[in-house]
């Protein structure tokens, strides 16, 4: 039997479960974990990373884990530091990460409890009830509490099934008592139960017109080879959710973009003639799919869901859909043995020429200024390295025009849409997978957390980031025109009431060097810079430019927005009849 403090017991816990990054700032209320971390013995087993705010700590700890698979800890002291991370937490809960999320509290003697008074403790809050609706479990740790079952089960829960945050309220005094124990048993995931996807499957080849609609799920399952490779077997098209669009390369004849609200045209197209669809790894948000669903997919005779969350189908957005409630893991494996063991041949080559025929043919449509750079400068990158996007009009360039290559990886904050997340993400990707890191965000998203460059450059971490300075919240300013008859308040310079800054300027003073650059053309001057391990900031100052093509999921893909050359029109119609 071993006796050690609740905090060393923690920190050897997380080392036992193989988590090597700890993402956090300090505070009274916490100071017992980072004095255990600190300690010797532990020093080389596991890392804390300060960071500058720990919203930027809880943020660096969701990207982390989706780069690595492995759980992301964050931790902050009580009362603010716990609010600054909720950000963080809420936008693990609705992209499924894996995050556990650890804050300080006062006393347990001291705590308000039921009381009607507002705080008892300094800097006390009632953090538990605050992360609920946003984990999958939020503990508040009791004097007493089983601490190692407490620890286990926060890792099972955060990693099991679909995934997503937990929080654990941890009072200063709870760190201080002591756990005994024989051994730490690291946590090992369990095999989801069998599906036979071969059912699924077999149907397609009934029809004439199939897509599959693949989501973000597909990588966090781990299953992305065999996707491919069912990709490949099917031969047939594939349009993707907008967190999805690194499952296929850029350059797949089977990859399409994705659908929805801020997508180009091609995917939705194609969706929109469709006679069959096998959704997989998404639960098809309304931004994705619209709000009227007889315009979504509308010549669907088959619509299967693959869903690991049963509660998904509480939204129905077919009454005849078949649902599949069933993990990747088992789903997809299931799915490439059907069509490898009956040796499944396409019957679809012509179908899925045709769709690769449109988008060749609207390739160079709907493309402003910020789509080519996005597209000129992500051609530039080499592959296997991670994007990370921020919030904004920056985000539709770059989900739209991006040159994904076969190993890179995206990230962005998708259900939550935090402006802010691009920079300390870019934290979370180089801890969690060593690979070199491009950060792109707006002028707005850049300066939420530009408190985090510090942490890149005292850590000396290699970023590689892009700020678009359109000396505007541009997104906003589509809503102004569309819905506010061009009243453009707090979102311009130029109207003197939203400000912009000298992001370049502020790198150098962090210590980073930042570069304006007058044309994206300019980047071939410093190819080195692109590639090397100093971390690098590049301001491109741009006249705000529409986001085409402008229309609405569930919109006419062909006809509205923006417009198409009618001989291009004509031709898609042909190729979709
Ligand atoms: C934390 C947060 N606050 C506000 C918003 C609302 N919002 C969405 S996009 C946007 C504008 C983003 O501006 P910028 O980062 O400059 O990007 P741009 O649209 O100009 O490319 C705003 C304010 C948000 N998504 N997140
Ligand atoms: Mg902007």
């Amino acid at each position: 039997m071993r006796k050690i403090s609740v905090a060393d017991y923690f920190v050897e816990f997380l080392i036992a479960n193989g988590v090597t990054d700890v993402f956090g700032y300090q505070g009274g209320m916490i100071a017992y974990i980072f004095d255990s971390m600190g300690k010797s013995q532990y020093r080389d087993k596991i890392n804390y990373h300060s960071c500058g705010n720990e919203q930027g700590a809880a943020l660096a700890a969701c990207s982390y884990a989706q780069s690595s698979g492995k759980l992301g800890v964050a931790i902050s002291t009580s009362g603010p530091g716990f609010t600054n991370m909720l950000t963080g937490i809420a936008n693990a809960w609705f992209d499924s990460i894996p995050v556990l999320y650890v804050s300080g509290n006062v006393n347990t003697k001291d705590k308000k409890r039921t009381s009607g008074f507002r705080q008892n403790g300094f800097q006390e809050i009632q953090a538990a009830e605050m992360a609920k609706p946003v984990t999958k479990k939020s503990v508040e740790i009791e004097l007493y509490t089983k601490y190692p079952e407490c620890f286990d089960d926060a890792i099972r829960t955060a990693m099991t099934d679909r995934r997503g945050p937990v929080y654990l309220d941890l009072p200063i005094n709870v760190c201080r008592e002591m756990v005994e124990f024989d051994k730490i048993i690291p946590y090992v995931q369990p095999e989801p139960s069998t599906v036979d996807a071969a059912k699924y499957l077999a149907e397609i080849s009934k029809y004439e017109k199939p897509v599959i609609i693949a989501g973000a799920g597909i990588k966090q399952a781990g299953c992305l080879k065999e996707f491919r490779e069912i990709v490949d077997i099917l031969g047939i098209p594939v349009v993707t959710t907008m967190p999805a669009i690194d499952v296929l390369p850029s350059d797949s004849k089977y990859m399409l973009g994705y659908i929805g609200g801020t997508a180009r045209r091609e995917a939705g197209i194609v969706l929109q003639n469709a006679d069959f669809v096998l959704s997989i790894g998404t639960r098809l948000c309304s931004k994705q799919v619209g709000h009227n669903m007889l315009l979504f997919a509308p010549k669907t005779k088959k619509f299967v869901r693959v869903d690991i969350d049963q509660t998904e189908f509480e939204r129905k957005l077919k009454s005849d859909e078949i649902e599949v409630n069933a993990n990747l893991r088992t789903f997809v494996p299931s799915a490439l043995a059907y069509l490898k063991n009956s040796g499944y041949h396409s019957k679809h080559k012509s179908w899925a020429d045709n769709c690769a025929a449109v988008y060749e043919l609207l390739k160079d449509q709907d493309m402003t200024k910020a789509n080519s750079m996005y597209r000129d400068i992500t051609a530039m990158l080499p592959d296997d390295v991670n994007l990370i996007f921020d919030v904004g009009k920056n985000l539709t360039y770059a989900t739209q025009s991006s040159v994904i290559k076969d190993k890179t990886q995206i990230y962005f904050s998708a259900g939550l849409g935090t402006m802010g997340y691009a920079i300390p993400a870019a934290l979370g990707t180089h801890y969690g997978n060593h690979k070199l890191t491009y950060v792109f965000a707006g002028d707005g998203g850049a300066q939420m957390n530009i408190q985090e460059l510090n942490t890149i450059v005292k850590n000396n971490i290699p970023a590689k980031i892009f700020i678009f300075n359109n000396k505007a919240l541009g997104n906003i300013r589509i809503f102004q025109e569309n819905y506010l008859n061009n009243h453009f308040v707090a979102t311009g310079e130029k109207e003197g009431d939203y400000f912009s800054c000298d992001f370049a300027a502020i790198a150098n003073a962090y210590g980073i060097k930042g570069i304006k650059l007058a044309d994206v053309k300019e980047l071939s001057n410093y190819d080195k810079l692109l590639t090397n391990d100093e971390a690098i900031l590049f301001e491109i100052e741009y006249d705000d430019c529409p986001a085409g093509p402008g229309i609405v999921a569930g919109g006419e893909f062909l006809k509205e927005g923006t417009g198409l050359p009618i001989d291009i029109i004509n031709k898609i119609n042909d190729l979709m009849k």
